[in-house]
């Protein structure tokens, strides 16, 4: 327990000290005034809270300070942490229990940590006594491939693959295929890395999971949109043009532990209402966690 608490706090320590750490010092004992709302306003938006986001923290903010009369700063503390968490979702992971296998669909653009996401979910649901197996779909990069599989040897947990540029909808399909006959509980399929802005692209996902659902219907059960946490704002944009191709059913926030915008989850979530699901802490396959927002608010706000 102390220790998964300590990773949420050394995995947001560069969010907090580069913002939300900084609310600390705004409600002092002065007393609430435009300055107040000022500073939260621009703490709130280099965080990457986004604009929409810290426009309505803030009215509501200023809401409750005018029905409870309050007027010393240190008193707001509670309600920010509460105006940030309801800003959260709390909707509960998918249950794959009734699927075997079960299929998850990994995507997002270039680099943001899908294969390192796989290795970790591949190593949760291992934990979890379940049989895992990796299927190779990015067949676009040359080194794709034995990435997943050194993880893979690692872990021990089988991975299909294809030749070098051959069609990753194929390899999904054998991937499914093969899970299938060797009754695996869980198929993570890998992809390859795509710009959202690249429609042929885009249009190939799309195949792929058409193909998932020809090889075994009813799958993809989880198609999970990996996104950095480092991007900010541009993340959104990237979800928007990744639910647009297939239907998204939760997020993966990585690299969060690199980031100083790990503010832009409260924007992803009021803006999208997709739920972010597990966020990665590190790069080490122990370092995801399922996303649990009274860690993630507890931990952006306190050094405790
Ligand atoms: N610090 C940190 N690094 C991460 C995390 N997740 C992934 N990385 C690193 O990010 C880099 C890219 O990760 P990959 O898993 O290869 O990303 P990808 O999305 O598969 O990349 P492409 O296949 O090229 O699209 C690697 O150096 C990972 O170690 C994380 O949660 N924290
Ligand atoms: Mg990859």
């Amino acid at each position: 327990m102390v220790e998964i608490f300590n990773k949420w706090k050394q995995g947001l320590d560069r969010t907090r000290r580069a913002t939300f750490g900084r609310i600390a010092s705004i409600i002092g004992t002065s007393d609430v005034n435009e300055d107040t709302w000022e500073e939260l306003e621009t703490i709130l938006i280099q965080a990457d809270v986004g604009m929409n986001t810290t426009r309505s923290i803030i009215s509501s903010l200023k809401n409750i300070v005018h029905e409870e009369g309050i007027t010393r700063s240190s008193d707001l503390q509670e309600h920010i942490q509460a105006e940030l968490l309801r800003r959260l979702d709390t909707a509960p992971f998918i249950d794959l229990n009734p699927y075997k296998p079960a299929v998850i669909l990994l995507v997002g653009v270039n680099g943001s940590g899908k294969t390192t996401t796989a290795a970790k979910l591949g190593k949760i649901y291992q934990n979890a006594g379940k049989k895992v197996l990796f299927g190779a779909a990015d067949t676009f990069r040359a080194a794709a491939t034995d990435q997943l599989q050194i993880w893979g040897d690692r872990l021990n947990i089988p991975v299909i693959s294809g030749q070098s540029n051959s069609d990753p909808g194929a390899v999904a399909y054998d991937a499914i295929q093969s899970a299938v006959s060797h009754r695996m509980d869980i198929a993570i399929i890998d992809t390859a890395g795509r710009l959202h802005s690249r429609s042929n692209l885009m249009e190939e996902l799309k195949k792929v999971y058409r193909v998932c659902g020809k090889s075994l219907p009813g799958s993809p059960h989880a198609v999970l949109l990996v996104l950095d946490a480092t991007t900010g704002q541009n993340a959104l944009i990237q979800a928007r043009s990744f639910r647009d191709a297939v239907n998204i059913n939760g997020i993966i926030l990585s690299k969060l532990d690199s980031s100083a915008r790990g503010g832009m989850a409260f924007a992803i979530q009021e803006e999208l209402s997709i739920p972010i699901m597990y966020a990665g802490l590190g790069e080490k396959p122990e370092d995801l966690e399922p996303f649990d927002r009274n860690k993630f608010v507890e931990n952006l706000l306190t050094q405790r």
